[in-house]
């Protein structure tokens, strides 16, 4: 049985979070070597590999037998296996668009998960200095106080968070602008500001009430799913059932009873599961 300490890894994780952070920093508004990868606005720098290659080194030496899943070592190659084992699965530049133009709404998103339950979720933007965590039942903060979702339940009151995402393949663009025409006319307001991770902590925090992705990555939602669950709100799969990690689609919001109202109107894809 392996031992999970939740209060140890925690401090372990938050103490990476903020090393990895002062990495971005130190970066953000210097000159970028840019990578692509599934296609031309699919981006990678220097950055997120070493952000993603500190991460590693760091948990080996602490916790030599969980094991990591990671966007730049899943893109090299690396398999995507979430087991019951203590593993941390963490996006090292989420918003990488953003981070190569310095637009600053970039972060590390980091989630430690056991049994396949999400334990601890860290969503760190160094550049404005929000540090979003939830550990499993302990409650959702930015630095350090509490957040809670929204009370908006009305839809034609609702900010909304969609995303044009990195895929310009033709049936994934349709869909998007599909869901975006649908949406428009019936929310409050829409959004899209590049980091899923971040759309999410926006919505535990109140600031946002609904974000809905397809195509993200489980290193992209993981930690937000556990700090939205702890801040009050739900994370559902985009056809309303239990959220799958895996699935590469997800719907977040301050209630359910907001999320049924969007539901009906989303162009549902199925994507190749991560
Ligand atoms: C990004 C996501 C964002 C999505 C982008 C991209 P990355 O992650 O956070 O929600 O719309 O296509 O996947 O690639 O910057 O780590």
């Amino acid at each position: 049985m392996t031992e999970f300490d939740v209060e140890v890894v925690f401090e372990v994780a938050l103490k990476a979070v903020k090393d990895a952070g002062e990495i971005i920093k130190e970066a953000f508004y210097k000159k970028k070597s840019v990578l692509t990868k599934s296609c031309d606005v699919d981006l990678v720098t220097e950055t997120d590999q070493a952000v993603e290659k500190m991460l590693i080194g760091r948990i080996k030496e602490n916790f030599p037998n969980h094991m990591f899943i990671g966007e730049e070592s899943v893109a090299a190659g690396e398999n995507c296996d979430l087991t019951n084992d203590p593993t941390w699965i963490v996006d090292p530049v989420d918003g990488t668009m953003n981070f190569v133009h310095s637009f600053p709404h970039s972060c590390i998103a980091l989630a430690v998960l056991y049994n396949k339950d999400v334990h601890i979720g860290i969503i760190y933007n160094p550049i404005l200095d929000q540090m979003y965590t939830a550990k499993c039942n302990q409650g959702a903060f930015l630095n350090d106080k509490p957040i809670r979702v929204s009370e908006e339940t009305d839809l034609s009151k609702s900010l909304v968070i969609a995303e044009f995402g990195t895929n310009r393949d033709p049936q994934k663009m349709e869909s998007v602008l599909k869901n975006i025409t649908a949406l428009m006319n019936k929310v409050h307001g829409l959004r899209a500001m590049g980091s899923a991770a971040l759309n999410m902590a926006s919505v535990a925090a109140g600031g946002a009430d609904c974000y809905f992705e397809f195509g993200i990555h489980v290193w992209d939602i993981a930690a937000g799913a556990l700090i939205i669950k702890e801040a009050g709100g739900v994370c559902l799969d985009t056809e309303g059932g239990p959220l799958d990690l895996m699935s590469r689609r997800m719907i977040c919001a301050s209630s359910e009873k907001l999320a049924l109202q969007i539901i009906p109107l989303l162009d549902q894809l199925k994507l190749e599961r991560d």
